[in-house]
This record gives C-alpha cells, structure tokens and sequence, in this order.
C-alpha cells in the first residue's frame, strides 16, 4: 500500500477515535474542532514518516438561562415542585427561587447548554399545562 494512503487511515482513525471517546462522554454540546497537525505528503513526499495528530480544541457550549415567568393563577406549591423535581433543588432553594419569580416577575431556575434548556423549559410547560396551570418557562441566553 502506498505510503500516502497509510497516512491518510491513520490520520482517519486518530480523528475517529477522538470522535468515539467524546460520543461516549456523553456530553451533547461540546464543539469538537480537531486541528490536522500531521506531516504529510506534501511536505516530505518519500520519508518514513509518524504521524502526529495535535489535540482536540474544546470550546465550552455557549449557555441559556432557563427563566420562570410570573403569572396571577399557577400555585405557589405547584411552582415548588417543578423546581425541586425538574431542577434538583432542595426546598430552600425551590422556595427562594419561586418568591424571587412571584416578587421580581421571572427567576432563573437553572443554566445548561441550550438543547438541555429547551429541553428544561418544553417538560415544565408541557407538565404546568397537563395539570392546568398557566405557569411559563423560557430560555434566554445567559448574559
Ligand atoms: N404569583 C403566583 C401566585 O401568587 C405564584 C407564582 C410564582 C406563579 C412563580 C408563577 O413562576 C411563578 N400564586
């Protein structure tokens, strides 16, 4: 096999293996831009040569806001409990935050990336209605 192609599959399965170790992490929204460090061909069309693959460069996903909206009708305990079952806050917090809402007009209930937001703020709006309840919850880019 010509030297070229070797390089070229490594170089491939350098990239498909750090593609596989970030799809295996679990983590939805980071931005994988590998940079090609390699030697290659061009530069030193018949030399034995390694091939050298630079690190990933990771950029932290930009982060949104998942806000509660204040309204005259949505219970105060009915807003307690989406925030400690949606949000994993304890009864303080869960407190807090639906008095800042009912006082201020909206409060942050939790910041994530946005297909986690938007994910967040659909489940509370879709269970708020099931139960009857005007209560809304949006997403806004965290400042
Ligand atoms: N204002 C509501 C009431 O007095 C309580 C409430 C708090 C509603 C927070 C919505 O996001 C909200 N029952």
């Amino acid at each position: 096999m010509a030297l070229d192609v070797v390089i070229r599959m490594k170089r491939k399965i350098c990239l498909n293996d750090v593609r596989a170790a970030f799809q295996q992490s679990g983590y939805v929204d980071w931005h994988l831009t590998p940079i090609m460090h390699d030697s290659t061909e061009d530069d030193h069309p018949d030399s034995d040569l390694a091939v050298k693959t630079a690190p990933p460069e990771l950029k932290r996903p930009p982060l949104y806001a998942v806000v509660l909206l204040n309204d005259d009708y949505t219970p105060m305990d009915f807003v307690i409990e989406i925030l400690q079952e949606f949000f994993a806050m304890n009864l303080d917090q869960a407190t807090q935050v639906m008095l800042t809402v009912h006082y201020e007009g909206k409060g942050v209930a939790g910041v994530y990336p946005r297909d986690i937001a938007e994910t967040k703020a659909n489940q509370v709006n879709n269970y708020a209605r099931s139960q009857g309840h005007p209560l809304l919850c949006q997403i806004e880019p965290k400042s």
